[in-house]
């Protein structure tokens, strides 16, 4: 009997949890407070992407329960933003940003297309010691080299994970607790058309 009832207990809890894994905003943080912040959500997608599947899986994210929402390569743009984007980690997990200096040896842009800033210089930078070097033509960037928020230019080749920064402004999401009202909403106005139709 008790055995019967522990096992209870771990569906349960193996339930509440999957139910989170899946929720699409688990891993989604919005720049909703403090100086500078944007309103921005922000998403880090774990793996070793190259660069361009890395920018291409960006530019084409979007965020379900966010209306109009656009997904880029994070542009980080102020030591502000780079301080909100360090508390989403806790040890040096590399990712690629959405700049450049491909074009122009030197000169970095960012270049994801779909983001705001899309074709602007950089002003703000926050390399790791004796970086940007070029090492045999580096011209991509990767953070949180060796240490978290630091960046690093480097090459093609090399595989990270990514930020994708949602640039949209914010539209409230219905949270879980209230979509049943909002079912009900629904179902009311289900009626009412239906009575109007009837009378009609
Ligand atoms: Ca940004
Ligand atoms: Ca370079
Ligand atoms: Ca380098």
């Amino acid at each position: 009997m008790k055995i019967q009832f522990l096992s209870l207990l771990t569906v349960t809890a193996t339930l509440s949890v999957s139910i989170l894994a899946t929720s699409a905003s688990a891993a989604v943080v919005q720049w909703n407070s403090g100086p500078g912040h944007n309103n921005h959500y922000y998403e880090y997608v774990p793996g070793n992407f190259l660069f361009d599947e890395a920018e291409s899986a960006a530019n084409s994210s979007a965020l379900s329960n966010v209306t109009d929402s656009v997904g880029s390569l994070a542009t980080i743009t102020s030591s502000e933003e780079q301080a909100f984007l360090n508390t989403l980690f806790t040890s040096a997990q590399q990712y690629w940003i959405g700049a450049s200096d491909a074009a122009v040896e030197g000169s970095w842009q960012w270049v994801s297309s779909t983001s705001p800033e899309s074709g602007e210089p950089l002003s703000y930078f926050n390399w790791f010691r004796d970086e940007p070097n070029n090492q045999g033509n580096e011209d991509y960037i990767v953070a949180n080299w060796a240490e978290i928020g630091r960046w690093n230019d480097v090459g093609l080749g090399r595989r990270a994970g990514y930020v994708v920064e949602y640039s949209s402004s914010v539209q409230a999401v219905p949270t879980p607790a209230l979509l049943p009202g909002l079912m009900g909403f629904g179902v009311s106005i289900l009626r009412k058309k239906k009575i109007e139709a009837e009378a009609a």
